[in-house]
């Protein structure tokens, strides 16, 4: 069939174009209005803002265009901002008009009861009733999402009744994970990014004849109610630390404390070596089938490369999106560069870079520390410079992660210096009773410390426009003693955006103690998955005996 694929220019949609390969399809891009009638079929992915997908389309002549394929009754099956340009319009950007296919709008989250974005997987409910027994969607799943906005689900509205197809439940809210109605097909999460379950519905739809894509047979829908607790699972991510060792091979590293060389020399004479853990993508491919619900590669000597001629990173990123289908977050050297021929990149270009490469996040470390510093200096008001800003403004802000690298600074009990209304103390019958400490920011690694608190860090980047916080301690980076604790609890208390509580982790037993005594979204471990001491089955069973939601594979 004459499949193509709409790429509007920002969003990563090499992930999607990776797994229809995958699948063993051929299809072509649209770069021309032309490219509308030769297609038999459209797929149009991504994730983004709606905004700039709305004006890259008009700006390319092809939002037109678009819209007469859909109304031509060809088949179409959209994707994250593919079903969302359906709708008439989103609070995401008053004033633009969407393509007004589902007569109403896309909505912002409620924050009030739950972190925003939705990041995560979750499951759906499929309404047609009585169920057709070859839906391409499967309730059993659970698929990837990561969106701020979404139709709410409202069976009093007739369009919603008309074109929901399925729900999700976040929080106590219902919306509409899935519309389905003659040749319309879209989805609000990430088929390419949802492991087995989402190549299986890929392929279910693809392998469909054109005929069937296009003439639904009629069902009726049920009518769905919240249920007393959402389907959203807690996310175990495994996290890479990537650098060159001295033999100039990329290598996965781990650090004790942020330390990545090898202290005793043991039967080998290894002292002083960049340990090395194995091969980037190998790894990565093995916790993607392990059950890896996100994976994170760090580009940890980046503050010494420029990331545009790092092209070995580039390369394992490619590579690793043509073999892994869940989530991958990039992070090292998100910043404003200088090639060595004086070329200059902004943030957002080297960001561009790595999203078209495979990475769906791109997280920004030392970078966002000297954001926050401007934003205060500046009275706290945004100028919409930093990497943060002009980074989320065209890829959305889930598409930004930042990843914080705090110390402990032990304090006397009659602390009163500027940073004493978040001076934490330890608990009664703990290591760290009778001591109290603040958590103060570091860039380059932990190499540099910064006049900045964790909690004014966090504040500003989500100020800023971050979607997620990547939360490391370098006082627990490798110890195995569980995470800590009280920072996340700090942290969390301190914005609305999701956490990934990272460092320490040395049981399953440390996972279930993060999700039952933080609110933390997602857990990061690296050096038991990499020493394989602990696998992510492990760590799932643990939480699933908690009483946990987890994705089985
Ligand atoms: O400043 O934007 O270029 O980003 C640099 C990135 O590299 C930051 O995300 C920073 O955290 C990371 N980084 C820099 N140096 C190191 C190092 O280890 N020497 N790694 C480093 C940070 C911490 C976690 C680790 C967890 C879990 N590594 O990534 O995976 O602590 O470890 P564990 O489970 O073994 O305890 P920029």
């Amino acid at each position: 069939m004459g499949l193509f694929l709409l790429d509007y220019g920002a969003g990563n949609v090499q992930s999607l174009a990776n797994s229809i390969k995958k699948l063993g399809h051929e299809f072509q891009w649209v770069t021309s209005p032309d490219d509308f009638r030769k297609a038999t079929t459209l797929i149009f992915p991504g994730v983004g803002a709606f905004q700039t997908a709305i004006e890259h389309l008009h700006s390319r002549g092809l939002l037109v265009p678009l819209r007469e394929y859909i109304r031509s009754g060809k088949p179409y099956f959209g994707i994250c901002i593919g079903m969302q340009v359906l709708f008439e319009s989103s609070t995401e950007s008053p004033g633009t008009k969407g393509l007004g296919i589902i007569p109403y709008p896309v909505e912002k989250f409620d924050s009030s009861d739950k972190s925003v974005p939705h990041i995560g997987w979750n499951s759906i409910q499929i309404l047609d009733d009585p169920p057709l027994p070859d839906n391409v969607a499967d309730e059993g799943s659970c698929y990837y999402f990561v969106h701020s906005y979404r139709a709410k689900y409202d069976p009093a509205l007739h369009a919603s009744a008309e074109w929901a197809h399925s729900v999700t439940q976040y929080g106590q809210e219902l919306f509409v994970a899935s519309v389905r109605k003659d040749n319309v097909f879209a989805v609000q999460f990430h088929p390419e990014k949802s492991g087995p379950a989402g190549l299986s519905l890929l392929s279910r739809w693809l392998g469909k004849p054109e005929f069937e894509l296009s003439h639904n047979p009629y069902t009726t829908r049920k009518i769905a109610q919240p249920k007393s607790r959402h389907g959203l699972t807690k996310r175990i991510v495994a996290c890479m630390d990537v650098r060159t060792n001295d033999q100039g091979d990329l290598v996965v590293t781990k650090g004790d404390q942020y330390d990545v060389r090898e202290k005793s020399t043991h039967a080998t004479n290894t002292a002083g070596a960049v340990r090395n853990l194995g091969k980037p993508v190998a790894l990565a491919a093995r916790y993607a089938a392990a059950g890896a619900d996100e994976l994170c590669l760090l580009n940890i000597t980046s503050f010494r490369h420029s990331p545009l001629n790092d092209q070995p990173m580039l390369a394992v990123v490619l590579a690793a999106s043509k073999e892994v289908f869940v989530p991958l977050t990039i992070g090292g050297g998100i910043r404003d560069t200088v090639d060595p021929d004086g070329t200059r990149h902004t943030a957002l270009e080297v960001a561009g870079l790595y999203f078209r490469a495979g990475a769906d996040k791109v997280s920004v470390g030392s970078e966002a520390v000297y954001a926050v510093e401007r934003l205060r200096a500046n009275g706290n008001r945004p100028d919409g410079t930093s990497a943060i800003e002009t980074i989320s403004l065209v890829y959305g802000k889930q598409a930004v992660v930042v990843s914080v690298d705090p110390r402990r600074v032990y304090v006397d009990p009659g602390y009163d210096g500027p940073f004493k209304s978040e001076v934490v103390s330890g608990s009664p019958g703990g290591s760290d009773e009778s001591k109290a400490w603040w958590y103060q920011c570091t860039v380059s690694g932990g190499r540099e410390n910064r006049q900045l608190s964790v909690v004014q860090l966090v504040r500003g980047v989500q100020l800023l426009g971050a979607g997620e916080i990547l939360l490391n301690s370098i006082d627990r980076d490798g110890t195995g003693a569980g995470f800590d604790l009280d920072l996340i609890n700090l942290v969390k208390n301190a914005v609305q955006i999701p956490v990934i509580a990272s460092s320490g982790a040395g049981t399953p037993a440390h996972f279930t103690q993060v999700f039952c005594k933080t609110d933390s979204e997602a857990a990061l471990a690296a050096g038991i998955f990499h020493r394989q001491e602990v696998t992510i089955e492990e760590v799932k069973n643990a939480l699933r005996e908690s009483d946990m939601n987890v994705r089985a594979l």
